[in-house]
């Protein structure tokens, strides 16, 4: 800081000095002491995937359904189903790849969760053993 308010200085004093016909004020390179420290959360970072949500999606379960049915997500990307419902649901693969728990005592209660991380690139179709019958599928798209 010293050195630089110091150069600063001795560029001033060249300037003032050399040129003394002429006083412009050219402003002396006020950009170089700012060397702009990174802001502290991770605000923006340059994510390829147009996906707001990058590290974790929320997938709700209501009344028979999931919320959204459909996501997209980035491989490494942990998908958190939340029961929001007063049911009980499930989040089973149709290829068995995941599972919450397909014996009923281990269904997932009224206010529970359940998290995957999907490691690989596919789509994962799923559903929840109760309410398949009407409807009550979901998919993963991991890209
Ligand atoms: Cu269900």
């Amino acid at each position: 800081m010293i050195a630089l308010a110091l150069a600063v200085a001795l560029l001033l004093g060249c300037t003032g000095g050399g040129q003394t016909g002429q006083s412009s004020a050219p402003t002396p390179l006020p950009k170089a002491a700012a060397p702009t420290v990174p802001p502290g959360p991770a605000a923006q970072p340059p994510a390829p995937s147009p996906s707001p949500a990058a590290a974790t999606t929320v997938v709700r379960m209501g009344d028979a359904v999931f919320i959204p049915d459909q996501i997209t997500v980035t491989v490494g990307t942990t998908v958190t189903w939340d029961n929001a419902d007063l049911s009980t649901h499930t989040v089973t693969a149709d290829d068995g790849s995941f599972d919450s728990g397909t014996e009923p005592p281990k269904w997932l209660q009224s206010g529970q969760k359940y998290s995957f991380a999907f490691a690989k690139a596919g789509t994962y179709p799923y559903h929840c053993i109760p309410h398949q019958q009407i409807g009550m599928v979901g998919t993963v798209v991991v890209q």
